[in-house]
């Protein structure tokens, strides 16, 4: 059957703020895919294994300084550092699920006062282009109260509400909200309700890529 020879994934990404639960999710999404006998695997932005990936880790684990424009396009070249991986998988009918993405990087460092969105969204045109971006909705207070946040740069209430305020400047008709503030199970239920509808989609639609 040639329509499942070219059947692709789909590109299913996860972004809010910190102690929404996306982490917690995509493992279980990729578990849940795999376990009914569908081919996906869990990608993370930035991700801290590639020479340009050891960068931000000490930038963001405060071991170093560095320009914010400069790391911005550190993060940003480490999405298209593993663009043709990435692709690779997708046409290969692996399904990706991903923990952030370009829309971290515009959120995140728009989030500085010498950043404008714009600007942090020029490098990102052209990644590919995600087939939903599932956007964790949980209030600051709520995220508070699952824990202290950690020690690395970012983790700051009052930078998270710029990061909040950002990612609404970014929805587009690509987006879903989730209501992050349900259990654990609740929310595995309604993402994955949307995910099998994602995946279906995806199958017979090209690939596209990320325009502003
Ligand atoms: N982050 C993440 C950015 O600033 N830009 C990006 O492009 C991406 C993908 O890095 F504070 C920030 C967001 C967060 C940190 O933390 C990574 P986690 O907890 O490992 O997701």
């Amino acid at each position: 059957n040639t329509a499942m020879l070219m059947s692709r994934g789909a590109l299913i990404v996860l972004e809010g703020c910190d102690r929404t639960g996306k982490t917690t999710q995509c493992r279980k999404i990729v578990q849940g895919l795999n376990d009914s006998g569908m081919k996906a695997k869990m990608r993370t932005f930035p991700d801290r294994s590639t020479p340009i990936g050891c960068l931000i880790d000490a930038y963001l684990k405060k071991e170093c300084e560095m320009e914010d424009h400069a790391v911005h396009l550190l993060f940003t070249a480490n999405r298209w550092e593993l663009m043709p991986g990435m692709k690779k998988d997708l046409e290969a009918g692996v399904t990706l699920v991903v923990d952030r993405y370009s829309f971290s990087g515009v959120a995140f460092s728009g989030a500085k006062s010498m950043l404008d969105l714009e600007w942090c969204f020029q490098p990102e045109q052209g990644v590919i282009r995600p087939d939903v971006v599932l956007y964790f909705d949980v209030s600051l207070h709520e995220a508070a109260k699952r824990g202290e946040y950690g020690s690395e740069r970012y983790e700051v209430r009052s930078f998270q509400e710029k990061v909040a305020a950002n990612y609404a400047w970014l929805r587009t008709e690509d987006w879903q909200v989730i209501d992050g503030s349900k259990s654990v199970d609740e929310v595995y239920k309604n993402v994955m309700s949307v995910v099998k509808s994602v995946i279906s989609k995806a199958k017979s639609r090209p690939i596209r890529y990320l325009e502003l």
